[in-house]
């Protein structure tokens, strides 16, 4: 297993296979030990009606296991979900680094992405108001390389030493354990107040970029300042940077509330019915660089986490691709038991002196001993590199290599001093070799200390309805602040970031409006905005409402010009089953009112049917008018459009009414609609 091969995109899997047991289809049931068993549902007892006695190994056994099958949940990005891929550049990188995997177009590196919410526990759910993790793994024939990211480009804190204050804050409160997977509570807010470095990413936070549409459609930042070192040792500082092909999208925060509800395994569904339909989710990987001569040529720090490089400033630089194209076998196995680290690097990628950056290096290590119950976690199937790897660590709790040989240590006579280390022409790790000098001290230099600028700056790039998410975020939020202090402290912080947005939400949660505020900055960065992001009707799901009797030719036509659009469709109905058109034709309903709620569906078509009763125009009404909040694209026929019509709502944007026009028109106008996504200029109230 641990020899030199070629690396390309399927060395994963296949070093993976010879992990992978077989089906438990059409086996004989052994215990642990390889002992055929005869019995496996009453336990060995003295008498029919007697005591369970000790001597039964197999109950033994079979309990112990199961009083043993949970390990500690991550300590933050408890809930996760993941995927294998590949990745490939677009062109070679050598100008910057000298990482193999990065050398060649065309050369394919396996990937294991795990996405994640922050705050909430493993069993949560997908949809709350949160950044979301965007961790990779790179398996490249140097070692594995980790990209462990956010889907939010600046941080809470600059320092790591304050990580387990927010951590502790925005968790649930620690004496009665509320609220679960949320931040609306008086500790996270106070923590806010209290450390205003957090502004920025609070800024984020309330915006629609915490509440993505799908693990496939949202960006992912590495945060950071690392450093990309070439052959000749020429570092440039890098910022790196995950683009969805699909765009940037969002759902609104009633939507995310009631999914939570309805589906709160919302993001992984998506992620693994994606994956399963063969819409692999793609990604590229982008890069910001910095040339070590302009490290103080910005007016903010470089290696200030809280900080982003406008791109409008530093553009980014698309140089590759990353593909998902297979789903786990077993969550537990590889989406449980991965374990990432910032500190996993390969020769070519450095790092800088950003204190968060410096305090993580330190955290991962330790927190996988505990969680993956000691030092060999590297030896689980999902955590192995690809490469060879031979070193004199030995033993503890779980060792699975059975290394030969009698020695251990280095440096050696008898081995021949091997395993060797190598320089870096032969591919050995070589620090970069930055110059520092300075005393020790506990202080934090004056260029991390603008906290607000760049806050402006974001809220000054949103758009009108971005601008109003926030402000309804910033409500929702403090509205669930009991102190009022508390909420006093966060408007007076905020209005060092926009007086205009800060009143807009004061007089709402019973405090005073700052009366001066704000930053001197005018400027924008529309490449913060979701505006501009591609968008595509691919992928996007519709939901076909229809009742016994629909308009057969209508709603084929509709489905057909869809579903060849790369939409996806799906039949909802008020129960499951066939369901007959007035021209006998016959559509299956998977999905009923009662199991989707609108909030399931990107956009609505309903048809109804004749002889949909009045049961069903009720749900149907409701249904609508849900989405039609959500402002979501609504297509309208037959019924749908008389039951539509009844509420008064047709003539906002994003509605089309079915009329005399052909239903080929009519469909192609719903893909347009589809594809704009949202309609937020509609009225909903
Ligand atoms: Fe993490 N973080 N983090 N983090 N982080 C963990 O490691 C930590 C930070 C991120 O899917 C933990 O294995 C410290 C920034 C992701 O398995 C832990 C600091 C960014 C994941 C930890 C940070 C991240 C983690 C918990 C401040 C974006 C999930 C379990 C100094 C660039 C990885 C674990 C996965 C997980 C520590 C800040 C991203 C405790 C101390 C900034 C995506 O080690």
């Amino acid at each position: 297993m641990n020899e030199e091969k070629e690396i390309n995109e399927n060395s994963k899997n296949e070093q993976l296979e010879l992990f992978r047991s077989e089906d438990n289809q059409g086996k004989v049931m052994t215990t642990d030990h390889g002992l055929k068993l005869s019995e496996d549902e009453l336990s060995l007892t003295a008498g029919e009606r007697g005591p369970t006695l000790m001597e039964d190994f197999h109950f033994r056994e079979k309990m112990t296991h199961f009083d043993h099958e949970r390990i500690p949940e991550r300590v933050v990005h408890a809930r996760g979900f993941a995927a294998h891929g590949e990745f490939e550049v677009y062109e070679s990188l050598k100008p910057y680094t000298m990482a193999k995997f990065l050398q060649e177009p065309k050369k394919k590196t396996p990937v294991f992405v795990r996405f994640s919410t922050v705050v909430g526990s493993r069993g949560s759910l997908d949809t709350p108001r949160d950044a979301r993790g965007f961790a990779t793994k790179f398996y490249t024939e140097e070692g594995n390389y980790d990209l462990v990211a956010n889907n939010i480009p600046v941080f809470f804190i600059q320092d790591g030493i304050k990580f387990p204050d927010v951590v502790h804050a925005i968790k649930p409160e620690p004496h009665n354990e509320m609220p679960q997977a949320s931040a609306a509570h008086d500790t996270f807010w106070d923590w806010v107040s209290q450390n205003q470095e957090s502004a920025n990413m609070i800024m984020w936070l309330m915006s629609d970029r915490a509440i993505p549409r799908s693990f496939r459609m949202m960006e992912g930042f590495g945060v950071h300042t690392f450093r990309l070192i070439n052959e000749k040792g020429k570092a440039h500082f890098v910022k790196f940077h995950w683009k969805p092909v699909l765009g940037t999208h969002s759902i609104v925060w009633d939507e995310a509330q009631k999914l939570g509800g309805k589906d709160p395994d919302y993001m992984r569904r998506d992620l693994w019915d994606a994956i399963n339909m063969g819409n692999y989710p793609e990604y590229e990987l982008g890069l910001q660089i910095i040339e070590e001569k302009d490290e103080f040529a910005f007016d903010f720090d470089i290696l200030d986490p809280t900080k982003i490089w406008p791109e409008e400033d530093v553009p980014v630089k698309l140089v590759g691709k990353m593909t998902l194209n297979r789903n786990v076998d077993n969550v537990f196995a590889e989406t449980e038991q991965v374990a990432f680290h910032p500190g996993n690097v390969v020769p070519g990628i450095d790092f800088t002196n950003d204190p968060l950056l410096q305090a993580r290096l330190f955290s991962y290590t330790d927190t996988q001993l505990l969680r993956l119950g000691g030092p060999n976690f590297h030896e689980i199937p999902i955590n192995r590199p690809v490469c060879p790897f031979f070193n004199n660590q030995r033993d503890g709790f779980g060792r699975q290599t059975i290394n030969k040989g009698q020695v251990t240590y280095h440096n050696n006579a008898l081995a021949n001093n091997s395993p060797k280390t190598v320089g870096e022409a032969e591919g050995g790790y070589v620090h970069y070799q930055e110059k520092v000098e300075g005393r020790k001290i506990r202080a934090r230099a004056q260029s991390f200390k603008d906290h607000f600028s760049q806050a402006t700056l974001f809220w000054n790039s949103m758009s009108a309805s971005e601008k109003k998410h926030i402000i309804d975020a910033f409500r929702f939020e403090l509205s669930k602040v009991k102190s009022k202090a508390i909420r006093q402290s966060v408007v007076d912080m905020f209005a060092n970031v926009s007086v205009e947005m800060t009143t807009a939400f004061a007089e709402t949660i019973d405090t005073i409006p700052p009366q001066s505020g704000g930053t001197n900055i005018t400027k924008s960065s529309p490449a913060l905005s979701q505006e501009l992001t591609p968008k595509t009707p691919l992928t996007r799901k519709v939901a076909v409402v229809i009742a016994e009797g629909y308009d057969g030719a209508v709603v084929n036509e509709i489905l057909k010009t869809l579903q060849t659009s790369g939409v996806q469709t799906a039949i909802l109905s008020d129960k499951l089953g066939i369901i007959k058109g007035s021209d006998n034709s016959k559509l299956e309903a998977k999905h009923t009112f009662l199991t989707d709620g609108s909030v399931a569906f990107d956009a609505i078509y309903v048809n109804g049917g004749k002889k949909a009763d009045t049961s069903f125009e009720m749900e149907a009404k409701m249904f609508l008018k849900e989405a039609f909040t959500h402002y979501k694209p609504l297509a309208l026929s037959n019924e749908g459009k008389q039951w539509f019509e009844a509420q008064n709502l047709a003539k906002e944007p994003g509605v089309l009414l079915f009329t005399n026009q052909e239903s080929k028109v009519f469909a192609a106008d719903f893909v347009e609609a589809i594809t704009a996504h949202r309609f937020w200029e509609r009225k909903v109230n």
